[in-house]
């Protein structure tokens, strides 16, 4: 039926004027400048209500505020969310609680007694990565379509920091081969490279570097060929590399060893900064220089939900002094920051967007790679929506050009949010219809599909520890003669695992209260134009939702995270 939409109406002169709600408007449609005043005076008011904040040096701005009671009514936790925050908050602290006070007496004595912390209602997925987390190929399934698809790249040559050490001439032919026939592929966390590891209760943590090279099979499967766990120091003898025909357990520690390192970086890097930190600058910037009738405000303001609000949970209880990484993740206490600040320089506006992120990294034509595929679909699902919306509203480059407001937003993001990122490559302003298209679909899609593949996986990959350890108790192996006892005395404890499984289940659980992608219920637009092309929209994103359903069921493992049902309008957890 008929939407009804409110008026506003105020006094100018002797003149009344009526808006209805829905009505978008640029600066320039404004002939008449009847509304001048007022968008000015909206903004006014919304750079004092929205400031950007700062956290730590060098990273990208978020909102100001020190708790979340700081922040505008406006972008506070509804009744229903709020009420599901809190209550599953405490049903996991009470699990904690309770399960947890047994575990000073019991003990880890084999890998599989990681079982005592295994939730029971676990997804399909997270019981598959139970059983087979020892095979090499889930292993490097896992750099295609895991909890962090972010890392991977096909090999343009071979890394200069792998050092073959003498004897190792099979290894050498083995990878140039596959270099030469495209099949060589690899992850490379040099990022954590110096990084300070973490001491909890008086107790070193441990963090390593490691690089790991994959072949690509012509039956899709990526295997791992050899891992190294540091790079190479100088004056000191090369790296032991750990290869698949090592002994059984000294090559299940290599990968341990990475597993966790892609915790790390998949939080810190992929999820918190790629994800949320992004979505954040993109909303406060829209706040901050948009007025309510723009066109773009319109688009955009759907994907900005409760982002700020969760945050600022994050920025207090997770990532802050005494909060959760500083109690049990190997890069607490001051190395997560140092992460955060390293991974702000990789911010470029190409790896935002999907189609050259996935070129840049060698992915496009990788089969297996279910991500690239569906992260692809999506962006150009998005992309057509932004598309028909701008050419509704600019019927050609130059209005984009002589927009100024939409002119001090692009700039507001890549100047102050994201602190200079223009070297980075993101736009001080745009010139074009096409430009403006690309802008704002990388927007919609940080704050959506990015942050729903780096988000979703988290039950799924980590629930299992020895997959994805929050923290490794012993410094890397120097040597090949490595027990099961070895590997337990590595892992985190009892306690520490019981802590990862309670904050992996609050933040990977299903979201009760969630809108999906397209699925908003306000409506900002009254125009009918613009309406069809929401729906046209919410049409093309059923059809993707419905095949991935149909591609999942006849695959041995489901890929879900971008499913366009199970991706979430807005970063709200
Ligand atoms: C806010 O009182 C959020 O303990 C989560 O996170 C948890 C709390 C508060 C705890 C409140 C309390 C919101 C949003 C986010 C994010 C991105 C980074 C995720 C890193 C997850 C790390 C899991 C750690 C397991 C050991
Ligand atoms: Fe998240």
């Amino acid at each position: 039926g008929e939407a009804f939409f409110p008026c506003y109406s105020w006094v100018q002169g002797k003149e009344t004027i009526y808006l209805p709600e829905g009505t978008a408007l640029k600066v320039n449609d404004d002939t008449k400048n009847l509304f001048r005043k007022y968008r000015e005076q909206e903004l006014e008011d919304r750079r004092n209500v929205y400031r950007w904040g700062s956290w730590k040096e060098g990273l990208i701005l978020p909102i100001a505020g020190s708790t979340e009671r700081d922040l505008p009514r406006n972008q506070r936790f509804m009744e229903d969310k709020d009420l599901d925050f809190s209550l599953s908050l405490a049903k996991v602290l009470k699990d904690f609680a309770i399960k947890g006070t047994l575990d000073f007496v019991s003990r880890v004595q084999h890998l599989e007694d990681y079982q005592k912390v295994f939730p029971h209602s676990k997804t399909a997925l997270a019981g598959r990565v139970r059983d087979s987390w020892k095979e090499d190929a889930l292993f490097g399934y896992q750099f295609l379509n895991g909890a962090n698809p972010m890392l991977l790249r096909r090999s343009k040559r071979l890394p200069a920091r792998l050092v073959l050490p003498p004897g190792m001439e099979d290894l050498q032919t083995q990878l140039e081969k596959e270099l030469k026939a495209g099949s060589l592929f690899e992850a490379d966390f040099s990022l954590l490279d110096g990084v300070k590891p973490n001491v909890i209760i008086f107790k070193q943590q441990h963090v390593a570097a490691p690089l790991v090279m994959l072949k690509l099979q012509s039956d899709g499967r990526l295997l791992p060929m050899v891992i190294q766990l540091q790079p190479p120091r100088h004056g000191c003898p090369p790296p032991l590399l750990f290869l698949p025909s090592d002994p059984p357990m000294a090559w299940l520690l290599a990968k341990i060893w990475v597993r966790s390192s892609d915790f790390q970086v998949h939080q810190l890097q992929s999820h918190l900064l790629r994800g949320h930190l992004m979505a954040e600058v993109i909303s406060v910037a829209t706040m901050r220089s948009l007025p309510s009738l723009h066109p773009i405000y319109k688009l955009l303001a759907p994907h900005f939900r409760y982002t700020m609000e969760i945050n600022t949970l994050a920025r207090n209880n997770l990532v802050s002094e005494w909060g959760i990484f500083d109690l049990v993740v190997s890069t607490g206490s001051g190395g997560h920051v140092d992460i955060l600040q390293r991974a702000t320089a990789c911010l470029t506006y190409r790896s935002f967007c999907p189609p050259d992120d996935l070129a840049d990294r060698g992915l496009l034509d990788v089969k297996s790679s279910l991500y690239a595929r569906d992260a692809l679909r999506l962006w150009e699902i998005i992309s057509r929506y932004v598309g028909r919306m701008v050419e509704l509203f600019y019927k050609n480059d130059r209005e984009v050009k002589e927009d100024p407001e939409l002119q001090v937003w692009c700039r507001e993001v890549t100047e102050i949010g994201l602190l200079g990122a223009q070297d980075r490559g993101f736009p001080l302003s745009l010139e074009s219809r096409a430009q403006l298209c690309r802008f704002v679909t990388m927007c919609i899609f940080t704050c959506t599909g990015q942050h729903a593949s780096t988000h979703l996986g988290q039950l799924d990959w980590y629930s299992w520890i020895p997959n994805g350890p929050c923290t490794m108790r012993k410094p890397p192996p120097t040597s090949k003669n490595v027990t099961e006892g070895d590997i337990l005395d590595a892992l985190p404890c009892l306690q520490q695992a019981r802590m990862q499984i309670t904050f992996t289940k609050f933040l990977g659980r299903h979201q009760p209260v969630m809108v999906a992608l397209g699925q908003h219920k306000e409506e900002y637009f009254s125009d009918p134009g613009a309406r069809a092309v929401l729906k046209q929209f919410q049409e093309e994103l059923a059809v993707m939702d419905k095949e991935i359903e149909v591609r999942n069921a006849s695959l041995d493992l489901p890929y879900e995270y971008l499913r366009p049902s199970m991706v979430e309008n807005s970063v709200t957890i």
